[in-house]
């Protein structure tokens, strides 16, 4: 894997008349002919998938990220130190939160702006919190305790430090923004779910917040995309409801390049359900088109995996070909807007 990390993706051809050519061709005295010029051709980095590994390695090392806990603070003083080594400027967002339960939140947006002067800006987030309680874990003496979120919650973020770190490489010609959402997942507890209605709003706290108080006033995007659960091996990545209800194009138009890649069996062009997760928010309140890569499986219990909200869910249910499949088709994306 150590060869030089180019990626030919697409060639454009356009002709026009490039007026130091007619200047040639008045003194050689030949008759003008419009030059053949060659855009550059679209180099995509390669996304390393050993390196996203150990990004989410690193996270669970922490212990669980739980808001209000030491491991989530160090954790965060981590994650914004990586950002600011790959160059990018870092806001943070630190505001307390209300769970649905009444506990208080120390809840911290991270927010790593790439070439933040460019005004055309793609969006990319994920969640970095993870579930206090592991509530579908088969073992209720569980049910009240943190689970590892290797998946849930480390494997989103280590996708998009790997994305990062290739940025700072190859700058892209867009603007990117790569926000991690805070308390996204002390929603309700199964326990409560005959609350759901009253505790609706119970998950993603911290893109709530981000949708209401973005960290530049009429902040806007062509699009958000969401990374959430998204290093399973075997995962499939339907099309989630909230992402082609309010980004639909967005959503044809990643699972295309995940098709040409070769990324087909990952990226399935079949309808899955309906997710609320940070997406919907953003969508809803902000209004910035963002969809959603997550895994489900309709055959388990809760709908993703059966790892999911349990204390399975460690680096065993990390798998780097579902890495590589979801970062070299965002990269491919990123790379390829002009
Ligand atoms: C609900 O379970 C309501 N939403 C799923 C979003 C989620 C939880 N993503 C990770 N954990
Ligand atoms: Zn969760």
């Amino acid at each position: 894997m150590n060869r030089i990390y180019i990626f030919l993706v697409s060639l454009l051809f356009v002709c026009c008349g490039a007026s130091s050519g007619k200047q040639q061709n008045a003194k050689s005295g030949q008759p003008q002919k419009a030059p053949t010029v060659v855009e550059p051709a679209v180099i995509v980095p390669i996304f390393d998938a050993d390196s996203a590994y150990n990004f989410i390695e690193a996270q669970v090392n922490f212990g669980p990220r739980v808001p209000s806990t030491p491991s989530h603070r160090k954790c965060g003083d981590y994650l914004v130190s990586k950002f600011e080594s790959y160059g990018a400027t870092v806001l943070t967002q630190d505001v307390d939160l209300r769970a649905y339960n009444g506990d208080l939140l120390k809840a911290r947006n991270i927010i790593a702006q790439f070439n933040p002067d460019k005004s055309d800006r793609i969006m990319l987030c994920a969640h970095w919190d993870t579930r206090p309680w592991a509530d579908s874990d088969p073992d209720k003496a569980n049910h009240y305790k943190p689970l590892p979120g290797a998946n849930d919650g480390g494997s989103g973020v280590g996708v998009l430090l790997e994305i990062a770190r290739q940025l700072a490489a190859v700058p892209s010609k867009v603007g990117v923004d790569i926000i991690l959402f805070d308390a996204e997942d002390y929603g309700l507890h199964e326990n409560d779910s005959h609350l759901w209605k009253k505790h609706r709003h119970s998950w993603a706290l911290g893109s709530q917040y981000w949708s209401i108080n973005p960290h530049v006033a009429g902040y806007n995007a062509r699009y958000g995309i969401l990374l959430d659960i998204v290093g399973a091996p075997n995962s499939k990545f339907l099309y989630e409801g909230y992402s082609t209800r309010f980004a639909e194009d967005v959503v044809y138009k990643v699972w295309q390049y995940a098709d040409k890649l070769g990324y087909g069996n990952y990226f399935v062009q079949e309808d899955g359900g309906i997710i609320t997760d940070d997406h919907y928010y953003v969508n809803s309140i902000l209004g910035l088109p963002c969809i959603d890569i997550i895994n489900c499986d309709p055959d388990s219990p809760n709908g993703f995996g059966p790892y999911h909200h349990t204390m399975k869910d460690d680096m065993q249910w990390i798998d780097k070909s579902a890495l590589k499949a979801v970062g070299q088709t965002v990269l491919t994306v990123i790379y390829n807007e002009k």
